[in-house]
């Protein structure tokens, strides 16, 4: 895997100075734009002028200048007379009430450049502007503007995790540089989890001298790796000193960025206990988890006081590092199995007059919630904190759906939305097969784009309760911060300018041509993004009256020269242009890819169509499928298009415990040599592999005998997502009617997260040749 991924960042820059539009083509948008008359001219004259309090950001925009014109530009002293062809920072008096605290004015003349805020955090974001225009300034020279912007949400996140894969310090700085280009303002720092901590704590240093190594185990697949053995070494992990914590904070808040920490309880809290065992219920050591763990069982004793001792000792060093108003706390995937079983607990429960377990968890977050109150900070946790009752002044962090964002603005507390579906940037952002490994999903550019972080059925009161979005960096299958930069960018770009721009300016084909001007900012500024929106996608029609295929083919960049080809080979500059959809009346393999310059951006889009026997013929199912797993309609089994490794790619007919039986009827009596049916096995979403294939055919649809059958050797418990091909090869002569059962395992096996619950079987294809 980590072969394919680097080979991915070798992909050359094809844009330099190509695809460059201007320097108006802003990310993100801000909320008006007016074109003036002339321009004006950098040169080593220009200086900064503006009063004494904003000195430090006329050094920080002097550096800015400095990095892409490769002058530094003076500062007038205070009490001079500026000369002319200056870029002037100031602050309004009075407060200017439409920039808000965070809004400017950039004002761009032929002899002076303005930038006015309320207060420093807008003159930084004018600064930000300002950057963004001068990479397209050719020969330092701006057109005149004026620009008024100020972002429509006040919380404008980028989490990261550091405990699944530690990151070294200095990548995050520039994960802050970064967010500043992108007027982002939070950084959601996740130090600690199952897999390790990662924060110093002085009062107790086995967090980190324990808690911060694990096992190394990198070479398994994530959900593949045992716990520690007796005996075996802790190798892998890391840690940042307190020293390294302020010195980011500091740096973070000089670029207008709150780094909230999350110390997770009750439960992602293996690597504390693997440190302190005592104050798990059972008290046993299991070690800091290599790998994943599910269901999260190994959590905090809720009925130990030591418990909130500890957690109040570890929070109050926390606070000290970091100002942040939020502490985050977790409270995400806490199995209840062990307090369950905890006579401690149980004798909470019962003190307390808590009805069971949730209302349990909630005693203990708002226990906490009280602490942190006190000392001023408010807590902020994922969406489970509703289970059980809300405590009082917290805030949600709503990641399963909205669902949970929703309920907690109805209630009046305040929301950050970060929905799995658009926010989760762990996961696949282009088709898997060209993408490095992920943990699954599928959320494009275009996707993210399309957020929308004030659910519809909120009144315009309970929408003011949400804060703004995010979007999340689990680390699971993210090892390195090269990888993190890939998973973040573009994304990252789309959902700034959801949080940041108007939502009526929100416009998809606009962006994506803006977005060729900031992939060549990223290039200047050694962003390692993904290309994955230059891939190209295929949508296979089928025509059932002629029994072919049209095939279109889109990508989510502007404008886009594609080029394809049917005979299997690599597209090259001199292939056929695409321009409209292409008739398939033969089994073909087609491939695409996107031209810059002459050159293909990505590997190319390789999909099969195959125009066997049975396309478009009438299929009858014994059992429904699911109707929420139809695929593309009815005839989803027979329209020549084999699924991918992803049971969602609209290719897929899913069966909930019952078995596929499926007739197809051929229309005519023919002769066939073979019959091939395309099944997948996605154990994390229940589904697995048919037991056996069995393959009957009949000449009148009642007697039917049978052409063979097959089986396979692939495992429950393989942790990939497979697809396998049941051929069953025999030929038989007039066949009219072909009866394929692809028999379900019924039930999810022992030692599986569903064992013993419902098991699903998914079948994408059934090729009659
Ligand atoms: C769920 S999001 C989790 C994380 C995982 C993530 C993977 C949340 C609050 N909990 O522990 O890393 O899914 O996408």
């Amino acid at each position: 895997m980590k072969i394919r991924f680097f080979s991915l960042l070798l992909v050359i820059s094809v844009f330099a100075g190509k695809l460059f539009a201007g320097p108006l083509d802003l990310v993100p948008l801000p909320a008006s734009i007016q074109k003036g008359e002339g321009e004006f001219e950098f040169s080593p004259q220009t200086a900064f002028f503006g009063e004494p309090g904003l000195t430090s950001l006329m050094e920080y925009g002097g550096r800015m200048v400095a990095s892409k014109l490769g002058f530094v530009p003076g500062i007038v002293p205070a009490g001079a007379i500026p000369g002319s062809a200056m870029i002037r920072l100031q602050l309004s008096a009075p407060f200017d009430g439409q920039l808000g605290t965070e809004g400017y004015l950039l004002k761009i003349m032929p002899r002076e450049i303005l930038i006015r805020a309320n207060l420093p955090a807008g003159v930084f974001y004018g600064l930000q502007t300002l950057g963004q225009m001068l990479d397209g300034a050719e020969g330092g020279k701006l057109p005149a503007v004026t620009i008024t912007d100020h972002p429509r949400f006040s919380y404008r996140g980028m989490h990261i995790d550091v405990a699944r894969h530690f990151m070294p310090i200095e990548s995050l700085y520039r994960f802050v540089d970064y967010l500043a280009m992108h007027k982002m303002n939070v950084l959601h720092w996740h130090l600690v989890d199952d897999q390790g901590w990662r924060l110093e704590i002085k009062k107790y240093p086995k967090l980190t001298e324990v808690g911060a190594w694990r096992v190394d185990r990198e070479e398994l697949h994530w959900n593949s790796r045992p716990l520690i053995r007796p005996g075996e070494k802790t190798t892998y992990g890391g840690f940042y000193t307190q020293e390294e914590v302020k010195a980011l904070v500091q740096y973070a808040r000089e670029r207008y960025v709150t780094i909230i920490p999350e110390i997770e309880m009750p439960a992602h809290a293996m690597a504390a206990l693997a440190a302190y065992p005592e104050l798990s219920c059972t008290g046993i050591y299991q070690g800091v988890a290599p790998g994943g763990v599910w269901p999260i069982t190994h959590i905090f004793c809720a009925g130990k006081e030591e418990t909130f001792g500890f957690l109040e000792d570890v929070l109050t060093e926390t606070m000290a590092l970091f100002p942040s108003t939020f502490i985050h706390v977790g409270g995400d995937e806490a199995d209840k199995t062990e307090w369950k079983k905890c006579p401690l607990c149980q004798k909470r429960i019962k003190e307390e007059g808590l009805k069971e377990e949730h209302e349990l968890q909630s005693y203990f977050i708002t226990r906490v919630e009280k602490f942190l109150s006190a000392h001023g900070r408010k807590l902020l946790g994922w969406d489970e904190i509703l289970e059980g009752g809300l405590a009082p002044e917290a805030s949600v962090m709503s990641w399963r759906g909205e669902e949970g964002g929703i309920a907690a603005a109805k209630m009046g507390h305040t929301v950050v939305m970060t929905p799995g579906s658009h926010c989760y940037f762990d996961y696949y952002q282009g088709d898997p097969s060209l993408e490095p490994l992920a943990i699954g999903g599928l959320t494009t550019l275009k996707k993210v784009y399309s957020f929308e972080p004030v659910p519809a059925v909120l009144t315009e009161k309970e929408g003011k309760m949400i804060l703004g979005a995010q979007g999340n960096h689990w680390t699971e299958y993210i090892s390195t911060p090269e990888h993190l930069e890939y998973m973040a960018f573009p994304r990252l770009a789309a959902l700034a300018e959801v949080v940041w721009s108007p939502k009526e300016s929100r416009n998809w084909d606009d962006f994506s041509r803006r977005m060729n001007s900031q992939y060549l900012r990223y290039e200047k500024a050694g962003i390692r993004y993904a290309r994955s929106a230059f891939q190209v996608w295929s949508h296979p029609r089928l025509l059932p009256e002629t029994k072919t295929l049209e095939v279109a083919f889109t990508t989510e960049v502007s404008n886009p020269e594609i080029r394809y080809t049917l005979d299997g080979t690599d597209p090259t500059v001199s292939s056929p242009l695409y321009t409209a959809p292409v008739a398939i009346d033969r089994s073909v393999v087609a491939k695409a890819a996107v031209f810059v310059d002459g050159k293909s951006v990505t590997a190319p889009l390789s999909r099969q169509f195959y125009l066997h026997k049975a396309v478009a013929c009438p299929v009858t199912l014994k059992y429904p499928n699911s109707l929420k797993y139809d695929g593309s309609g009815e005839y989803t089994l027979v329209d020549g298009v084999k699924g991918s490794a992803n049971f969602n790619d609209g290719n897929w007919k899913g069966f909930y415990k019952d078995d596929m039986v499926a007739t197809i009827d051929l229309g005519k009596a023919v002769g066939i040599q073979s019959v091939e049916t395309h099944a997948i096995q996605d154990v994390g979403s229940w589904i697995f592999m048919p037991k056996e294939v069995v393959v009957e055919v009949s000449a009148d649809g009642q007697n039917f005998r049978k052409l063979g059958s097959v089986t396979h050797k692939i495992p429950v418990t393989a942790a990939e997502k497979l697809t396998h091909d049941f051929l069953v090869k025999k030929s038989a002569k007039k066949v009219r009617y072909v009866r394929v059962t692809a028999r379900n395992l019924g039930i999810c096996p022992p030692g599986h997260a569903g064992a013993g619950k419902g098991a699903h079987l998914f079948v994408s294809e059934i090729v009659v040749d």
